[in-house]
């Protein structure tokens, strides 16, 4: 949460006011250490050989690939705004502001442009368009609920065009107008992308809040971003665990009007009614879905918008304990998800796709509801988990539907690799061309379960590595017929990508090497802004390295120009796929009364990826036994959410410094992986630690 006046950074102590207000640029970025013995294995290469067979590619060759990738890069104006003029513009751009940007603050703030002055709609485009051209009846949304005994519902174009004009001028009806900002913390339905494209088509912004966030979380979130409107939904069932969501958005609401800020309107998707979810209603400010929706016009003309009016914000964990609201604007992004959703994923018009994220994150963003619907393609939207009923769920998914491509995460095919090969074999799974994976650098073992168990060898793995802030793929293998594939390699550039490694003084790396990872030239749906905040993002992501965009990873180039992610060079963890700061952590744990300090670091986790440490020193009189860490870890689901459960408490007498107050996250990250074995030689430089001790109790009381 970011609601409090948090301490931040570099401070998570209740005891040191040094320096609160220490920002992201602060952070010691450190190229990590971890994780590089899979890199030995680059030249393990693997060749599908058959994906393709009977079926017509987008590339046929590497080397056309190769002609197109020039092409990008040598004229990206030109070449990106060829594929923009497939789409339908109200008025089209000035082929001279197709493209104009500064990437270096040097020069001057940074500024990205692309197709200004152009006037489009990014939901006539996703749906009227594809109704118009002949797909009214295409089936839209595959949508299978929580339960194999619950509703499925196949929703076509025509249906979802609308429902989306109904929502639209439901939004209106509550006040809405173009620029505004609407919070949506819904589950994983059909009706929450809809909610997306109603607010695009009347040139609002939306804010997704992932439906697994705490009322504090989302207080936060709303208070930043000032919504009036938010749509929820009474609750949902996600696996066996009931979750509350309208409960939690009162209460978030509740928390942003004692900071001042009143949310006029709640719109209500009923989901499980009031015999299994109960809700509290307030006349005025709570609409049913249902009443308000449904008697609505299905016609609500779009709203002609700039190609840079904003289209969505989404906020993503930083190296600070506040979540920033990253920006994202209409045109570049329309054209970039959507191009990638073609290329990444083969996509042809008889393919279901099936993506296993959740709209609350920048994957279900580009890849479930812009990306897809751009393509006219058809997709299963899935309310569940993977392991429920049972960790054949998914591959029963791909079976009933007759999926062509799945795209889900490594920490999932982790779990599912560990549930046994039979829930894999016992489906039919001969539908599939293409597997896709997000999220965090994938394990080879996890790869090889992927490509040889589920997909019989038969299926590119694509790796794709991108962020919130790239807003679509920028490093993957593309599904090219004989492409070579390295198991945990995100592979190549995609089209218009520059990547740049620099090493720690900031100097360019040719050929092999590693490094921080860094994008030269802007591509269409690079962020545009940190909400409210154009400074911070400068930087964040500008400012450590001129004339760059910082990603925040540590990468490494082979000898065939292959990229390989190692992991993020700041104070961000990643669990499960998701983003954490540490620093978030941090800022919980110390707002209970026991916690004098705190400080958090990652460990090796065989299914998150990624697991949370946290070193806790507490106030006098409070004793350090298994009560107080469970209620600890209790403390911070509450206060961010399940996602950022601590898997270990450390209780600490104290924790390094360095001389000026500093904590010094390298010794803790060590000592938290390497517990009794760690080399006491080996902890790097140590002679600006304020109190060498530190670090012997810490390695005497380790947790694991
Ligand atoms: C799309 C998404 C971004 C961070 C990113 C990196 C990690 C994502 C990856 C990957 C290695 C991949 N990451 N995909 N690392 N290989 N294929 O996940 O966005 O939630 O913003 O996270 O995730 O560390 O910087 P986001």
């Amino acid at each position: 949460s970011f609601l409090g006046n948090r301490v931040n950074v570099g401070c998570a102590g209740k005891m040191q006011k040094g320096n609160e207000d220490s920002r992201d640029e602060d952070v010691l970025y450190h190229l990590p250490y971890a994780n590089l013995e899979r890199h030995h294995d680059s030249d393990n290469v693997v060749v599908p050989e058959v994906f393709h067979e009977g079926r017509a590619t987008h590339l046929k060759s590497l080397d056309e690939y190769k002609k197109l990738y020039e092409e990008s890069i040598a004229d990206p104006a030109g070449f990106w705004s060829n594929i923009a003029r497939s789409f339908y513009w109200k008025e089209d751009f000035p082929s001279a502001t197709a493209c104009t940007y500064n990437f270096d603050l040097n020069v001057g703030p940074i500024a990205i442009n692309w197709f200004k002055g152009g006037k489009t709609n990014i939901c006539y485009n996703a749906v009227d368009r594809q109704v118009e051209n002949g797909l009214g009846s295409k089936v839209a949304f595959h949508y299978e609920g929580n339960d194999l005994e619950d509703e499925h519902r196949d929703i076509t174009y025509e249906e979802v065009k609308d429902e989306v004009c109904r929502v639209a001028n439901s939004l209106k009806e509550m006040g809405v107008k173009k620029g505004d900002c609407v919070c949506l913390y819904m589950p994983m339905v059909p009706e929450l992308p809809i909610a997306m494209l109603a607010c695009a088509r009347i040139g609002a912004v939306h804010s997704v809040v992932f439906g697994g966030f705490s009322a504090e979380a989302l207080a936060g979130r709303i208070f930043d971003a000032k919504n009036n409107v938010v749509i929820t939904c009474d609750g949902v069932m996600r696996g066996k665990k009931l979750i509350e969501l309208k409960k939690v958005a009162d209460e978030a609401a509740k928390l942003s009007q004692a900071r001042g800020h009143n949310v006029g309107h709640k719109l209500v998707l009923q989901r499980l009614g009031p015999e299994k979810c109960k809700v509290d209603f307030v006349e005025g400010v709570d609409h049913w879905w249902n009443e308000m929706v449904k008697p609505q016009s299905t016609v609500c003309e779009p709203e002609w918008v700039d190609a840079e009016d904003p289209l969505f914000i989404l906020y993503t964990s930083g190296s600070t304990g506040q979540p920033k609201g990253i920006l994202h604007t209409t045109g570049g992004y329309m054209v970039y998800s959507a191009t990638t959703f073609k290329y990444a994923f083969d996509y042809q018009p008889e393919d279901v796709f099936f993506c296993t994220a959740d709209c609350g994150w920048i994957t279900g963003h580009s890849y479930v509801t812009y990306g897809p619907l751009l393509n006219g393609a058809s997709q299963v939207v899935f309310e569940g988990v993977p392991n429920c009923p049972r960790p054949d769920r998914l591959w029963r998914i791909v079976e009933k539907y007759r999926v062509q491509q799945v795209y889900t995460a490594p920490t999932a095919i982790r779990a599912l690799m560990v549930a046994g090969d039979k829930y894999v074999k016992g489906t039919d799974r001969s539908s599939l061309k293409i597997l896709g994976t997000v999220g965090e650098p994938i394990n080879p073992e996890a790869w090889n379960w992927y490509f040889k168990v589920v997909g019989d060898e038969r299926c590119p793995v694509v790796d794709t590595w991108w962020q919130t802030e790239t807003g679509g793929h920028m490093i993957l293998p593309l599904p090219i017929p004989g492409l070579h594939m390295k198991p945990g390699a995100a592979s190549l550039p995609f089209f218009g990508v520059v990547p740049v490694i620099l090493d720690e003084d900031g100097n360019e790396v040719d050929g092999e090497g590693q490094g921080f990872l860094m994008v030269k030239k802007p591509w269409p749906s690079t962020l545009r802004s940190i909400s409210g905040d154009h400074e911070r993002m400068q930087d964040i992501y500008f400012s450590r390295f001129k004339g760059y965009y910082m990603s925040g990873d540590g990468c490494r180039r082979d000898k065939d120009g292959y990229y390989w992610l190692t992991g993020r060079v700041d104070d961000v963890l990643n669990v499960s796929g998701h983003r954490i700061g540490t620093a978030e952590v941090e800022s919980a744990l110390v707002l209970h009364p026991a916690v004098g300090e705190a400080a958090v670091v990652g460990i090796g986790h065989d299914i998150k990826g990624e697991g949370i440490y946290a070193y806790v020193t507490l106030m006098n009189k409070f004793q350090p036994d298994d009560d107080l860490k469970k209620e600890l870890i209790q403390y911070v689901r509450k206060e961010i959410g399940p996602i950022a459960t601590p898997d270990v408490i450390h209780f600490a007498a104290a924790v390094p410094k360095t001389r000026s107050g500093k904590i010094m996250r390298r010794i803790l990250r060590k000592i938290a992986n390497e517990g009794s074995k760690v080399d006491k030689d080996g902890l790097g430089d140590v002679s600006t630690l304020a109190d060498p001790s530190v670090v012997e109790a810490l390695i005497e009381t380790h947790a694991n």
